[in-house]
C-alpha cells in the first residue's frame, strides 16, 4: 500500500478510538495528538496538520450529534479533512480519439518522467486510444534509448531524433510524423529541468506554445515530501499546468507531505507512481484514497450512516420535548436546527401546519444569534427551570448578555408557548383523544406525532 505507515497510524488512531466506551474531550483531544504525529511524520506541513486537526476538534466537540452516531461522525470529520487537504479531483482531460492529442510531461531530472510517460502509454492504450510517445530530451545522453527500450516493452511506438540538437524542432517534427502515421494520443517527454535553469525552462514554454498540448502535467518526486510545494509553484508559474503526477510514493515515509502540499497549488494530482515498473501508476481518487488510508473500506456507507442520523432527532430530546420537560437549551438546538438545510426531519420542522412554529421560525431566522449570547448569560438552573426568571434575574441577563429586555421576553414566550404545545398534545394523548383536537395542528402533522408517540413507546 501507498503511504503504508502513515495508513496504519491513522487506522490505530481511529481503532483507539472506536474502542472507547464513550466520545468525550479526552477521547477527542487523544485522537486529535494520534493524527498529528501521523500527519506530522508523513511530512504534512505544521500549519496544514494543525489547522487540519483544529476543525476536526471544534467540529467533534461541538456538534448536538447523538452519541451513538458520535464516533462515525468523527470518522467522517477526519475524512473530510484529508479528502480537503489533498485538494479535489481534476476535470478528466478532454481527448478526442482519431484527432490530435497531445500531453507534455514536465519536471526536474530525475522526478520520473520518462518512467511516467511509458506508464500513461499503456494506461491510455488500454483505453483503446492509439498512443505513441515522443522523447524532446537533448540533454541527457541515452535519453532516447531509454524512453525506447522501456516502450518496447509494452509494444508503443517512441519517436524522436538522437541527432537533432534542439528540442523545439523534434516536437515539431516528430509530433507530425506521429499523427501522419495514424496516433491520435502523443505522450511528449521533456528533458529535466532545475527551476533555475532559465534556458530550459524557456524551451519547455516554447514546445508547449508550438504543440498546445491538451495538458501540461507536472511530474513531482513524492519522496521529497513538503518541499515539493516549491517546485510546483515553480512550474506553475512557468507554464498552464493542468495537473500534477505524484512518483515513488512506494517506500516513501514522506509521501504525506509531497501529496498534501501538491494538492495545495492550483493544479490536483491526476496520477500517482507506486512503483518502477510500467503497470505502477494509478489514478488518484482523494475519496478512495482516504478511505483506504483510514482502513474505513466503505466509507460512502459510513457518510450515508452519519448523515441519516444528523438529519434524525435525538430520541433523548424527543422524549423531553413531548413530556414538556424540554429546557431553553433544547429549544435553542431545535431552533438553530431550522437554519440548517436538510435538517428539516426534527419536530419542530415537522410542525409546518402549526401557527405558534411558524412565529417560532421566523424569531429564529432573527434572533437565534443574540439567543445564543442570553442563554451564555443563563445559569445552568435558570435554563433548566426558567420558571425562576423574574424581573432581578431579568435585569442581570440583560446587563450581562447587552440585550434588549424585548429579545429575552419574547425568547420566554416562545418557550412557554412551545411547552404548552407539547403539554396538550401529552393529555390528548393520555385521554386517548384524537391529535387533530390541538389548536394549530393539520392533518400531516398529526400523523406525524402519533408515529413519533408510538416509536417513543409515551
Ligand atoms: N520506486 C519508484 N521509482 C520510480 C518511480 N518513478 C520513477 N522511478 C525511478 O526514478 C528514477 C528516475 O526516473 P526517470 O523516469 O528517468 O526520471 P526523469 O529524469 O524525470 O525522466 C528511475 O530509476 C526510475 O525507475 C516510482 O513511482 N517509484
Ligand atoms: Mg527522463
Amino acid at each position: 500500500m501507498v503511504l503504508e505507515s502513515l495508513g496504519r497510524k491513522l487506522e490505530q488512531a481511529i481503532r483507539r478510538m472506536r474502542r472507547l466506551p464513550k466520545i468525550d474531550k479526552d477521547a477527542i483531544n487523544a485522537l486529535i495528538q494520534d493524527l498529528q504525529r501521523a500527519l506530522l511524520s508523513s511530512d504534512v506541513k505544521v500549519e496544514l496538520v494543525f489547522e487540519m486537526t483544529e476543525n476536526i476538534k471544534k467540529e467533534g466537540m461541538n456538534t448536538e450529534l447523538q452519541r451513538a452516531k458520535r464516533k462515525d461522525f468523527i470518522i467522517k470529520l477526519v475524512h473530510d479533512e484529508l479528502i480537503d487537504t489533498l485538494g479535489g479531483k481534476p476535470a478528466p482531460i478532454r481527448i478526442k480519439p482519431g484527432k490530435k492529442n497531445v500531453i507534455l510531461l514536465v519536471g526536474i531530472q530525475g522526478s520520473g518522467k520518462t518512467t511516467t510517460v511509458a506508464k500513461l502509454a499503456k494506461y491510455y492504450q488500454s483505453k483503446g486510444l492509439k498512443v505513441a510517445v515522443i522523447t524532446t530530451d537533448t540533454w541527457r545522453p541515452g535519453a532516447y534509448e531509454q524512453l525506447q527500450q522501456l516502450t518496447d516493452q509494452i509494444g508503443i511506438k517512441c519517436f524522436g531524433n538522437p541527432k537533432e540538437q534542439s528540442a523545439l524542432k523534434i516536437a515539431v517534427n516528430q509530433t507530425k510524423k506521429a499523427l501522419n502515421k495514424g496516433y491520435d494520443l502523443l505522450l511528449v517527454d521533456t528533458a529535466g529541468r532545475h527551476k533555475e535553469e532559465k534556458e530550459l525552462m524557456e524551451e519547455m514554454q516554447k514546445i508547449e506554445k508550438v504543440l498546445k498540448p491538451n495538458e501540461v502535467m507536472l511530474v513531482v518526486d513524492g519522496t521529497l515530501g513538503q518541499q515539493a510545494y516549491a517546485q510546483a509553484e515553480e512550474f506553475s508559474k512557468a507554464t498552464n499546468l493542468g495537473s500534477i503526477i505524484v512518483t515513488k510514493l512506494d517506500g516513501t515515509a514522506k509521501g504525506g507531505g509531497a501529496l498534501s502540499a501538491c494538492a495545495a497549488t492550483n493544479a490536483s494530482i491526476r496520477f500517482i507512481g507506486t512503483g518502477e515498473k510500467i503497470e505502477d501508476l494509478e489514478l488518484f481518487n482523494p475519496t478512495d484514497f482516504v478511505g483506504t488510508l483510514l482502513g474505513v473500506p466503505n466509507i460512502e456507507g459510513l457518510i450515508e450512516k452519519v448523515q441519516q442520523a444528523e438529519a434524525t432527532p435525538d430520541p433523548e430530546m424527543v422524549k423531553r420535548m413531548l413530556y414538556g420537560k424540554f429546557t431553553l437549551e433544547d429549544l435553542y438546538e431545535q431552533l438553530k436546527a431550522f437554519r440548517k438545510v436538510g435538517k428539516f426531519r426534527n419536530i419542530l420542522s415537522m410542525m409546518g401546519g402549526g401557527n405558534i412554529p411558524e412565529a417560532l421560525k421566523e424569531d429564529a431566522e432573527k434572533n437565534i444569534e443574540r439567543w445564543r449570547v442570553v442563554l451564555d448569560s443563563m445559569t445552568a438552573l435558570e435554563k433548566e427551570n426558567p420558571k425562576i426568571i423574574k424581573k432581578s434575574r431579568k435585569h442581570r441577563i440583560s446587563i450581562g448578555s447587552g440585550t434588549d429586555y424585548s429579545i429575552i421576553n419574547r425568547m420566554l414566550d416562545q418557550y412557554n408557548q412551545m411547552k404548552k404545545m407539547m403539554k396538550q398534545f401529552m393529555q390528548l394523548r393520555k385521554k386517548g383523544k384524537g391529535i387533530g383536537a390541538m389548536p394549530g395542528m393539520n392533518k400531516q402533522m398529526a400523523q406525524f406525532m402519533n408515529r413519533l408517540g408510538k416509536d417513543f413507546k409515551l
